[in-house]
């Protein structure tokens, strides 16, 4: 909530920013209310209704979000400075909720009362999660919905490198699902579109999954034509996202839709826990996405944002001057301002 003040005035003044401060606000207080509460036998059952209904109130924030940073690009002309500000509240404000939204959903299933004794899952992380049959779901799932809006689809191939014994991790499932159907819909659909709707041979996607000593690796390569070198960082940009996230309603009848935040919050989901996403393309020919896991659950812990004087400071620092020459006036330094 702090953080949320020291966003450029512009941004602050948006209609959506202001409800979410004011969910922000909302909780807070519901939450410190069991500060001075004095514990009895229906304070646990009392606080972990609180937590859900606080999870219910911010289900939608990350949409809410979008729709501010949507309301100043319509209003506004957005400088470098501010664009760089909301880049880095942005990815810091959503892994502080995937963190918080964590630690409620640990929290509502381990004393909720309703512990299925059975599942090896403590609250939502599984001790052994088998990471191919999570690459296999979301696959499918991708390609329901590549399969609707396309009426065909890439087959996968998936590639263990070392030894046949299933690789298991310490991890969240969901986490994991989500980065992975968020990069089968992106590859699926620049396979689709790069080979044209009359092809019925399109080239199947290619998973490699390696454990190594530090890193667990799930390549994911496709051949969808790549992505020019120029346009690589801006995948990442939660400016660049042109559309809406697409509602609720939306969301079955628009698959494979252009980049929301999808791409940057799955590389946030890896960086949680201390592991990453890159990717890497071929203009001409295809690209590889990577997803880095810690292959040891002692280095998989949170990764959270702190805010102290070198955060504030981020806010107001200036742009750099630059201090190598370049053919199109500024170069490294010049964005592209008008976003359509
Ligand atoms: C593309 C563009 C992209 C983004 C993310 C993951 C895979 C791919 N493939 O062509």
């Amino acid at each position: 909530m702090k953080e949320i003040h020291l966003l450029p005035d512009n941004l602050l003044k948006m209609p959506s920013v202001g409800i979410v401060n004011n969910l922000y606000a909302t909780s807070f207080e519901e939450i410190i209310h069991f500060e001075k509460v004095e514990v009895n036998d229906t304070t646990l059952d009392k606080f972990c209704q609180a937590l859900i209904k606080i999870r219910n109130r911010h289900t939608d924030v990350v949409q809410t979000m979008a729709q501010g940073v949507l309301e100043l690009k319509e209003s506004h002309d957005v400088d470098i400075q501010t664009e760089n500000s909301i880049q880095y509240f942005l990815d810091r404000f959503l892994m502080s909720r995937i963190s918080i939204r964590m630690l409620i959903n640990q929290h509502t299933l381990l004393f909720g009362g309703q512990l299925n004794g059975h599942s090896r899952h403590v609250g939502c992380i599984d001790p052994s999660c088998d990471v191919i049959g999570v690459i296999k779901d979301a696959y499918e799932n991708a390609r329901f919905l590549c399969d609707q809006y396309y009426l065909a689809s890439p087959e996968l191939i998936v590639k263990q490198h070392n030894g046949n014994s299933e690789i298991r991790i310490i991890y969240v499932p969901s986490h994991l699902y989500h980065m992975l159907f968020e990069l089968f819909k992106n590859s699926m659909r620049a396979v689709m579109e790069y080979h044209g709707s009359d092809s019925d041979n399109y080239p199947p996607l290619e998973v490699l999954l390696v454990r190594g000593k530090e890193d667990i690796c799930v390549k994911i390569s496709d051949r969808g034509g790549g992505i020019p070198r120029s346009q690589m960082d801006h995948l990442f940009k939660y400016m660049y996202s042109t559309a809406p996230q697409p509602s609720k309603s939306d969301a079955h009848t628009v698959p494979l839709a252009g980049y929301g935040y999808g791409l940057p919050l799955s590389r946030l989901y890896a960086r949680y826990l201390h592991g990453d996403i890159v990717l890497l393309s071929c203009e001409g020919y295809g690209t590889d996405a990577i997803i880095y896991l810690k292959a040891l659950s002692t280095e998989a812990n949170e990764l959270l944002p702190i805010f102290n004087k070198t955060s504030s400071r981020f806010y107001r620092m200036p742009i750099p001057i630059a201090d190598w020459s370049s053919q199109c006036g500024g170069g490294m330094a010049t964005r592209q301002l008008s976003m359509s």
